[in-house]
């Protein structure tokens, strides 16, 4: 099953959006296999954003990502990378459609409330950075008869 790395930033966790953020995806469909509310050390985040090194705004970027605590997440489900990728909406909240999580709630590129991976190779090596395989749960041996 495809799994995709979703975090909401520290903005979003200091404006309460984390039960609003979690209950879009799950009324999707998608399924929470982990989840932490952590706050990221300052080369965790330096390697979660290696990407953007060279980009003048890097500094910036690390400095805000370490400034509070973050909720950590690991979704899964049927093309769960792309289809979070829309319902986040465009980097830059100005340009976000109302009705995505960036169009509704972010107000500046910096401070766009949600991260989420962009591709499978992001979403593998993020995952890989913030939880360990023990920390997401196994669904598959679920009894559940007792739903009708
Ligand atoms: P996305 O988060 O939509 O994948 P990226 O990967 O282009 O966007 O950028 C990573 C993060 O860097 C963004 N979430 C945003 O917070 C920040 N960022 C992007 N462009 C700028 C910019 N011009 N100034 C400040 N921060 C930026």
């Amino acid at each position: 099953m495809e799994k995709t790395f979703l975090m909401v930033k520290p903005d979003g966790v200091q404006r309460n959006l984390i039960g609003e953020i979690v209950a879009r995806f799950e009324k999707k469909g998608f399924q929470l296999v982990g989840a932490k509310l952590m706050s990221i050390p300052v080369e965790l985040a330096e390697k979660h954003y290696g990407e953007h090194k060279e980009r003048p705004f890097f500094g910036e970027l690390v400095d805000f990502i370490t400034s509070g605590p973050v909720f950590a997440m690991v979704w899964q489900g049927e093309n769960v990378i792309a289809t979070a990728r829309q319902m986040m909406g465009s980097t830059n909240p100005k340009d976000a459609a109302p009705g995505t999580i960036r169009g509704d709630f972010g107000l500046t590129v910096g401070k766009n409330v949600i991260h989420g991976s962009d591709s499978p190779a992001s979403a593998e090596r993020e995952i890989g950075l913030f939880f360990k395989e023990s920390e997401l749960v196994d669904y598959s041996k679920l009894i559940n008869d007792w739903i009708y």
